[in-house]
């Protein structure tokens, strides 16, 4: 899964891509380098970040997911917001990213099961103003599972089959360094949810918190070293910003493994 992020703030690639035409080729682009899907996010959701509109979300990410629906690429909205999820599927994706895992607003969980969109449910306690405030835990990975299961039951329950799901551990979101090292650690536990796993650490700050100060533009090897990681320990997706150079690491770490 290539990451597109289409927000002006944005922790690791703000700005980068000022129009839709612009967002559109930076897609493409990831999409011709191998990416299975692009996600599209209209909103920042770094610790801090300000909530933006409706309004401002939809104009960012809905020209850009219908232009690359259009030109033939599988794309997921990153979105906690009902309305950003009914317009993207309008509009062609054929996902839907929510890193409050359809908790944010109460119509997300009947957008998504009234839809045919695989689902990503991600890991995060509170909110991204609220959620470094509710990094404390006793057993990170028990925690973490436990919350996803209920999520996946409540998901189940709303008429969503299992079939469509995928979790995702949430790094960063509400964990300080160690419960990341710990999920990182414990990836294989989270098969007993019984659906495919998401990884998403590309470029995260879990990278310089182990290996020292590296801006974000700089955290390439260490989001390798999490990737390969998260293929040894079978997640089925990888969200990352560089597409071509985490295939080539995967590749090589798949001819080796015999
Ligand atoms: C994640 C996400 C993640 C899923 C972001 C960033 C911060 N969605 N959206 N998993 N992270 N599913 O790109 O570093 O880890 S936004």
């Amino acid at each position: 899964m290539g990451i597109l992020n289409v927000t002006p703030d944005s922790f690791s690639d703000g700005g980068r891509h000022g129009t839709a035409d612009g967002a559109i080729a930076a897609g493409l682009r990831m999409f011709e380098a191998g990416a299975a899907i692009v996600d599209v996010g209209g909103e920042s959701t770094r610790p801090g970040a300000p909530e933006v509109s409706l309004e401002e979300e939809l104009q960012r990410t809905i020209p850009v997911v219908e232009g690359l629906a259009r030109a033939g690429v599988p794309v997921s909205i990153d979105t906690m917001k009902a309305g950003v999820m009914r317009a993207a599927l309008a509009a062609g994706a054929g996902m839907l990213n929510d890193v409050s895992a359809l908790q944010a607003e109460a119509e997300s969980l009947a957008v998504a099961a009234g839809s045919k969109a695989q689902v990503v449910l991600m890991h995060m306690p509170g909110n991204p103003r609220t959620m470094q405030g509710l990094a404390a835990y006793d057993d990170v990975v028990g925690e973490v599972r436990a919350a996803l299961a209920a999520r996946i039951a409540v998901c189940e329950a709303a008429g969503l089959a299992r079939g469509r799901l995928i979790a995702d551990p949430g790094i960063g979101f509400g964990k300080g360094v160690g419960h990341n090292l710990a999920l990182l650690r414990g990836l294989e536990a989270f098969h007993a949810l019984g659906v495919p796993l998401l990884l998403g650490a590309s470029r995260k700050s879990v990278i310089p918190a182990v290996a020292g100060a590296a801006p974000v533009t700089d955290r390439l090897p260490g989001s390798l070293a999490i990737a390969l990681r998260g293929a040894e320990a079978g997640v089925a997706w990888l969200r990352v910003h560089d597409v071509a150079e985490t295939l080539q690491a995967l590749k090589l770490w798949e001819a080796m493994r015999g």
